[in-house]
């Protein structure tokens, strides 16, 4: 089964890809003329904006990915905004490392919100996975992408860059998100 992933984001697009290995299944990009405008207020609704944007281009399944970096202190900030925070990831990083300059509560989690849109248009699943951890004072590791030097992981004394992919899968907002539409496409037969 082929499902277009729709993100221009090759990390995500890499440990989704990773995460569905010998499942059958094949994520491809969309088509040209895939440029949502991600004007939602919530994970979910941006996630709905890009999975339709990816429908109305391919009119096959699409699957898109909505998510970012949530710290209590910050009000849940950067949020939606996570990709927007500054400039580039180092930037992005040193933002959130100066806000949370002399703030105790490191609390923070991660959010993946996927939304599943069927050939005829319509949603067939959103769901939202989270994942716990707090915020480093500096960062450490080379894994991964975006925030994940600074995001320390729950029970751990590393950062979710300080783990292998194979770890991070196991434990990641996006898998999370990821086994419930598969368990939901297992249960209608489709893989
Ligand atoms: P697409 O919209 O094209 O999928 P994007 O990067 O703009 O790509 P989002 O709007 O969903 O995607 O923003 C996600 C941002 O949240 C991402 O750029 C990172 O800064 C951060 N983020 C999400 N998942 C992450 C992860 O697993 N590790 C570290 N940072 C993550």
């Amino acid at each position: 089964m082929k499902i277009v992933l729709a993100s221009s984001n090759e990390h995500k697009v890499k440990e989704i890809n990773e995460m569905v290995s010998g499942l059958g299944l094949e994520f491809i990009l969309p088509p040209s003329g895939f440029n949502p405008e991600e004007n939602g207020t919530t994970f979910q609704e941006n996630s709905l904006i890009k999975a339709q944007a990816a429908w109305e281009v391919s009119k096959t399944w699409s699957l898109a990915d909505d998510s970012g970096l949530c710290i209590d202190a910050l009000g849940g900030k950067p949020g939606i905004y996570s990709a927007r925070y500054a400039e580039t990831p180092q930037k992005r990083i040193k933002r959130v490392l100066n806000e949370m300059k002399n703030i105790k509560n490191r609390k923070a989690h991660f959010e993946c919100c996927m939304t599943l849109i069927n050939p005829e248009g319509k949603t067939e699943i959103s769901y939202t996975g989270e994942c716990s951890g707090s915020i480093a004072y500096e960062p450490a590791g080379a894994n991964g992408f975006g925030y994940d030097p600074i995001f320390l992981i729950e029970n751990g004394n590393k950062t979710m860059a300080e783990l292998s992919d194979e770890e991070k899968n196991k434990i990641s907002h996006r898998s999370v998100a990821l086994r419930e539409i598969l368990a939901y496409l297992k249960e209608k037969h489709l893989i």
